[in-house]
């Protein structure tokens, strides 16, 4: 397949205006007629209408009511293409077949559990019908939906419901109008045997918009927490961003089946059942906080994404970064903003910072959700609450139902703000995570302090030179007590600029770094100051600053910026472990430093600190940082060692431990709110840490929180604790929770992940087995994502030295191809990094995915990505 580059985007030669449409349900067939008020992009256009379509079986077509002969059309397995169109506007009128059963790509309208629905962006509308399937064409839509009426009760589409009705034959209708013009990625339609949760909210200018969140009956219960979710979403956005929402119905569908979590169709949100139903005894805290921050998501679509969509799908960013940034602002209002955004870096490090350093490294445009958002927050940190604010005013005074592109919101926050940005539009088009290095130096006479700057983007597939980025970089200095020096003042570029707020001393200062290298010097600082750098992760970088070990634990142990005081234990953390593991390679005894011990300790038992932020403060970096970080990968190595300083942690501070479990176990009711859930997360760590002491005591602990905890939460970390050390009692207490929710598909895909993703050696065999268990469907990529997913973060199992993770995932890509091409993509992925480790793991990853290259029938999806990988 031929590659689609940004500098490629042609305005297409014919817009839609109108697009009434008909769906037909069947067992059989689902008939689709649409009618499209098409008009040309310019007068004498004599261009062809070429139209998209995937799978369809094209049954008719008229210009101007006139059925088409044969020679005025012709197609391939992708397109449609009229070939002579009349002058002017025209009336466009096609009719397909479909068949929704049949398919299990999860794209366009398909079954799930006997429902049927869509998912359309980014380009499964073509699987519904003939269209010229990109987001700048975007059209008023009517929807009108017939079906059986035992088996299809509700019929649900995109905007007002304008009327309903019975048919003959056991049938019946409904009829829906959007108003808003829409590309047709936000179409949706939804029928099946469904009942709704009701709920309204009145907006601020007193619109009364009926809420509705529609699941099978016996899931209605636990839609509580969604409910709760949107309103509070809807009330945010109003004043936070002053948007309201704009028709007087918003539904919710909840679906097994679903590719994503989530999808913002306009007025008609499709939901992965994950991120909608909870209950206290079957979702953990995780899950309620996915669901608050995924149904905020959704909602703020509607004016990011909706209402001023994407010109092509280069700009993704346009809508995804900036929705995801205000999902995240959302749930730090909601919740802690600092443990928020250390949830949300720790992300970034884990799943894009690899990226950015292996063969899929790509920019920010087209595709890269989070980092999309570090470059929305960006804005925000260089022009503030109220300047974002403006820029966003403008952006929609300026855009509001149009398709329009990541440079149109970078000039809406300039023009707003009178702003210059020089050239942060680099962070759209250059791959890769610049790596700012920092050297500090005092002058105790001149009272000064300098920090300089020297930045470097890496070599990407594709781009091997890189520009300077402007990198935003947030500082504040501690003195010898730990506490922030004032700032007044930094000598830059020759000129000494003030740095203070409405004439007053700033604790933090906000400097902008545009050139490869680059100096600022505080001026008037009394003594050599310990710097707190890029506080509250300013920019997504790799930062290398010379602070020392000292430095770092008088971070640790004083710095006001709650983020850069968890950041310093991070780095100490990362250093050790670098070190461990080169004396576990170089078969050294392994030793861990008391400092790093006591900094933890004092981490524990400080009363005054937020429970969620001891509780991170304590989780040591992920396995996959630290080889992120070596020359040549080694995942025994790192395995052995992180789980060395986990047990010596837990012996060293047991006591600490038990009374952490003991005093904060749970004595009332399931409360979903920030004290409570950041007590049971520091009890689950804590948990977790004494499992590690395959320790008789501490197993009978872990066995009496599993059988009297009163939450899933509690309950799940109890088994998470039990499940570190194999035996009867891992055994036994698997196959008791697996009896207790078996009913439960939710909970079942916890149980599956939690196995799948042991690190006890060998775990494939386990994992096969699975696969046959009748829990388990590939087609649900739910149990996908659990199963082989899962199996994947075990990084000794999925990386085991005789190849039989790689061979495992190989066979699964295969299979899964067949079935569905989007999950087959993401699982491949977790081949894309083979380069980085040693030559016999380098060859058997290889060959796998070469044999899955030769594969017949491979789709593009998996094409594309072990292609890449390979090159
Ligand atoms: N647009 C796909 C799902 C989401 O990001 O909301
Ligand atoms: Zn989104």
């Amino acid at each position: 397949p031929k590659e689609i580059f940004l500098k490629d985007y042609k305005q297409p030669d014919y817009f839609f205006d109108t697009v009434d449409l008909k769906f037909s349900l069947g067992e059989e067939k689902t008939i689709v007629c649409s009618e499209i008020a098409v008009y040309p992009r310019v007068e004498d256009c004599s261009a062809p209408l070429v139209l998209d379509g995937v799978d369809l079986k094209l049954i008719s077509i008229k210009i101007n009511v006139k059925e088409l002969e044969e020679e005025d059309f012709s197609s391939d397995s992708r397109h449609l293409i009229v070939h002579s169109p009349p002058s002017g506007k025209f009336t466009l009128q096609i009719v397909t077949e479909i068949y929704p059963q049949k398919n299990t790509s999860l794209e366009g309208l398909y079954k799930t559990s006997g429902n049927l629905c869509t998912q359309c962006e980014a380009e499964g509308f073509r699987k519904i019908t003939f269209y010229q399937d990109r987001p700048d064409v975007m059209a008023k839509y009517t929807s009108r939906i017939e079906a059986d009426k035992s088996l299809y009760p509700v019929l649900l589409s995109n905007g007002n419901l304008i009327e309903q009705g019975d048919l003959e034959g056991g049938k019946h209708y409904t009829l829906w109008e959007d108003p808003f013009k829409k590309p047709c990625y936000l179409f949706a339609l939804v029928a099946g045997q469904l009942e709704s949760r009701d709920d309204t909210f009145i907006t601020r200018s007193g619109r009364k918009v009926s809420l509705r969140i529609w699941t099978p009956a016996q899931d209605l219960p636990k839609t509580d927490h969604a409910m709760y979710s949107l309103k509070a979403a809807m009330k945010w956005d109003e004043d936070v961003f002053g948007l309201q929402y704009d028709l007087d119905l918003y539904n919710i569908a909840s679906v097994p089946d679903f590719n994503l979590g989530a999808m913002e169709n306009k007025s008609l949100n499709i939901f992965n059942s994950k991120l909608v139903l909870a209950s206290p005894e079957t979702a953990t805290d995780a899950d309620y906080a996915a669901i608050l921050g995924v149904i905020g998501h959704e909602y703020f679509h509607n004016w990011t994404g909706n209402r001023v969509t994407c010109r092509d799908w280069f700009q993704l960013s346009l809508k995804e970064g900036l929705t995801v940034f205000r999902d995240q602002e959302f749930s730090s209002d909601m919740g802690s903003r600092t443990v928020k955004r250390i949830a949300d870096v720790s992300k970034l490090r884990t799943y894009q910072f690899p990226q950015d350093a292996g063969p899929m490294a790509h920019p920010v445009r087209p595709y890269s959700y989070i980092k999309g958002a570090e470059v929305v927050r960006m804005y925000k940190t260089l022009l503030g609450s109220e300047g974002f604010r403006k820029g966003m005013d403008l952006y929609f005074e300026r855009h509001d139902g149009q398709a329009v592109t990541c440079e149109d919101f970078f000039a809406a926050m300039r023009d707003a703000n009178g702003a210059n940005f020089s050239n942060f539009l680099l962070w759209y088009s250059q791959a890769g995570t610049p790596r700012l290095k920092v050297a500090s130096s005092y002058n105790a006479e001149a009272r000064t302090y300098s920090l300089k700057f020297s930045q470097e983007v890496p070599a990407t597939p594709g781009q091997p030179v890189k520009e300077p980025m402007f990198i935003p970089v947030a500082v504040g200095l501690l003195d010898s007590s730990g506490k922030d020096l004032p700032l007044s003042s930094v000598y830059h570029d020759g000129n000494l600029e003030s740095v203070t707020c409405n004439g007053h001393p700033v604790h933090t200062t906000v400097l902008r770094v545009t050139k490869k290298e680059e100096e600022f010097v505080f001026n008037d600082v009394p003594e050599r100051p310990v710097p707190s750098i890029l506080r509250g992760y300013s920019a997504p970088v790799r930062l290398e600053s010379d602070l020392t070990e000292a430095d770092l634990f008088v971070l640790l142990a004083n710095d006001s910026d709650e983020f850069n005081r968890w950041e310093s234990g991070q780095v100490l953390a990362r250093k050790l472990m670098l070190s461990l593991v080169s004396d576990f390679q170089q078969n050294k005894p392994l030793v861990l430093n008391p400092q790093f011990v006591h900094g933890l300790k004092t981490i524990l038992s400080d009363p005054s600190l937020d429970k969620e932020f001891i509780a991170k403060s304590l989780t040591l970096p992920g396995e996959g940082e630290i080889m992120d970080m070596m020359e040549v990968a080694d995942p025994d190595a790192v395995h052995a060692v992180r789980t060395f300083i986990r047990k010596q942690l837990a012996f060293e501070l047991k006591q600490e431990f038990l009374e952490t479990v003991k005093k904060n176990r749970s004595s009332e009711q399931y409360e979903f709110n920030h004290p409570n859930l950041a007590r049971r997360s520091l009890k689950n760590v804590a948990l977790a840490y004494l499992g590690s002491l395959e320790d008789a005591e501490i197993t009978e602990l872990a066995l009496h929180e599993y059988r009297t905890a009163k939450n899933l939460t509690e309950q799940f970390a109890a088994l998470v604790a039990l499940d570190q050390n194999p035996g009867k009692t891992r055994d036994d207490v698997l196959a008791d929770f697996y009896s207790k929710w078996q009913h439960d598909f939710l909970v079942v895909n916890k149980w599956f992940a939690l196995q799948a993703m042991s690190d006890v050696p060998r775990n494939v065999e386990h994992v096969r087995k699975l696969l046959n268990h009748p829990a388990f469907d590939m087609r649900n990529p739910n149990n996908v994502y659990s199963l082989i997913g899962g199996f994947c973060g075990s990084l000794v199992n999925f990386h085991a030295k005789d190849g039989s993770g790689y061979k495992f995932l190989g066979e699964m890509v295969v299979q899964l191809d067949k079935l569905n091409p989007q999950e087959a993509s993401r699982r491949v992925s977790a081949f894309s990094r083979w380069k980085r480790f040693d030559e016999t793991r380098q060859n058997l990853a290889k060959a796998q995915l070469e044999m899955i290259l030769s594969a017949n029938g491979l789709s593009e999806n998996v094409y594309e990505i072990a292609s890449k990988s390979l090159a």
